[in-house]
């Protein structure tokens, strides 16, 4: 299931570039946490704003940077089991390099799986949960997942509907804009969020 859930949703979103008006995030130059709310009703698809989307809404966004793990906790207007299913992009950016991960569920494995992107080495002890019920995504990598950094800057964009053969629909909301962002190109990411209990203050 995941191969070609992956490979369809690739192919739906190569093409999506558009960027709406970034919303400027205040925060401490040095912070372990970050926590911002996310508007309601901004699931965006490529040819519009689809106000009335409900499944994949995020609207509230929490990250840290914790002693041995990234953390990032995201709640919803809803998660549901329908339709093809949904994939959550999670981009994290380092002062070394960048790293891109998937967790992505659907018909047959609406647990959802777990994908990195690249060398996925120390990423071994990584958690995750897709709370249907509470409409809320946990994600917890190992810091050794992301290289160890003295900072991260996170990002998560929630797609949904994005395999329907015949009538692909790709619908997406970032977690810290309005509308509309995929790409690495494109994801809005947080500021700078120092290891807790390290001296970096940059
Ligand atoms: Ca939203």
């Amino acid at each position: 299931m995941t191969t070609s859930l992956l490979r369809r949703a690739a192919a739906a979103t190569a093409g999506l570039a558009a960027v709406l008006s970034t919303v400027a995030v205040a925060a401490p130059a040095s912070a372990e946490v970050f926590g911002h709310t996310d508007p309601a009703r901004d699931v965006t698809a490529i040819d519009g704003p689809r106000p009335g989307v409900t499944n994949g809404d995020i609207r509230g966004v929490r990250f840290e940077h914790a002693r041995r793990n990234v953390t990032l906790r995201a709640t919803f207007r809803d998660l549901a089991r329908e339709g093809a299913g949904l994939q959550q992009y999670v981009f994290v950016e380092t002062p070394v390099t960048s790293y891109q991960f998937l967790v992505v569920a659907g018909p047959g494995g609406w647990r959802g799986e777990f994908i990195p992107f690249g060398d996925d080495a120390g990423c071994g002890g990584t958690e995750f949960k897709l709370d249907y019920g509470r409409d809320v995504f946990t994600l917890s990598l190992p810091r050794g997942c992301v290289g160890n950094p003295q900072w991260v800057k996170v990002g998560l964009a929630t797609v949904t509907g994005f395999a329907q053969e015949g009538s692909e629909q790709v619908l997406v909301d970032d977690a810290l804009q309005r509308g509309f962002a995929f790409n690495q190109e494109t994801i809005t990411l947080s500021p700078r969020l120092s290891r807790a209990g390290g001296s970096y203050t940059g």
